[in-house]
């Protein structure tokens, strides 16, 4: 790969995240020029570009070296990277700095007319979701074998549908569980946005650009709290 002597970060293009991610680093001085198909955006104040894509592509991204840094839910690194570990290899990625917004956890809910007594409740249930990974390292941890069904999307309809007995999906306000008679009965992840990298840092002009940023996100964050 060709060497870039620009940080390239990438945020997430439209979605949950994008707003805040775009906010934050315009709150540490960084102004952009946007390419005109609106995935790549060129810093102008500092060497610091933006890529734009889907948030589940940015921790691949920044393992094969194409950005830096990225703004992407916890929930999103952790799952490739327990997919990562679950294939016996190690993740080239991680967590740098907590960033305060989109806060959400990843919890498994059952339906409402279900008891629940601690995980082995869950025993030989099937539990439909998108954190395949997760879900079975929770499940794997707590002793308790259950099948995962591995979903794309709509995970909170499958009990409804027969496909599941159970869920683990991300849960903020709860109003969707409580909407198809759910209930959330075991925390797996505490979510937010965070400032994932590479674990090493680029030991040149990127790696001072690096610092740079964070020492800026760091003094948003702070005057924010
Ligand atoms: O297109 P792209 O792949 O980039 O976006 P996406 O559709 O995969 O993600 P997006 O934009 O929906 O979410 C991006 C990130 O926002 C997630 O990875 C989380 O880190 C964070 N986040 C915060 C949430 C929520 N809150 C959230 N409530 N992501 C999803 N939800 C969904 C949840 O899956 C469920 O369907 O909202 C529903 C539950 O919300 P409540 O309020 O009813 O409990
Ligand atoms: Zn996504």
């Amino acid at each position: 790969m060709k060497p870039r002597d620009r940080l390239r970060v990438a945020v997430q293009k439209s979605g949950r995240l994008s707003e805040h991610s775009q906010d934050l680093l315009a709150r540490c001085g960084l102004k952009f020029r946007q390419s005109r198909d609106k995935l790549f955006c060129f810093g102008e104040s500092l060497a610091i570009d933006l890529l734009l894509v889907r948030d589940d592509d940015i921790p691949g991204l920044i393992a094969d070296g194409v950005c830096d840094l990225g703004i992407v839910g916890r929930n999103v690194l952790a799952e490739q990277q327990a997919a990562a570990a679950a294939s016996g290899e190690s993740a080239l990625f991680g967590e740098i700095l907590p960033l305060g917004f989109g806060r959400c956890r990843l919890s498994i809910a059952l339906p409402q007319e279900l008891d629940y007594a601690g995980p082995g409740t869950l025993g030989g249930l099937r539990i439909a979701t998108t954190y395949p990974a997760l879900t079975r390292q929770w499940l794997a941890a707590a002793g308790v074998e259950a099948k995962v069904v591995v979903l794309s999307g709509s995970v909170e309809i499958a009990p409804k549908l027969g496909t599941a007995d159970a869920i683990c999906d991300l849960v903020s306000s709860g109003a969707t569980l409580q909407a198809n008679q759910l209930r959330e009965v075991a925390g797996i992840l505490d979510s937010e946005a965070v400032l994932a990298g590479a674990l090493q840092a680029p030991q040149d002009e990127r790696g001072e650009l690096r610092d740079l940023l964070l020492r800026r996100i760091e003094g948003v964050i702070q005057v924010r709290e």
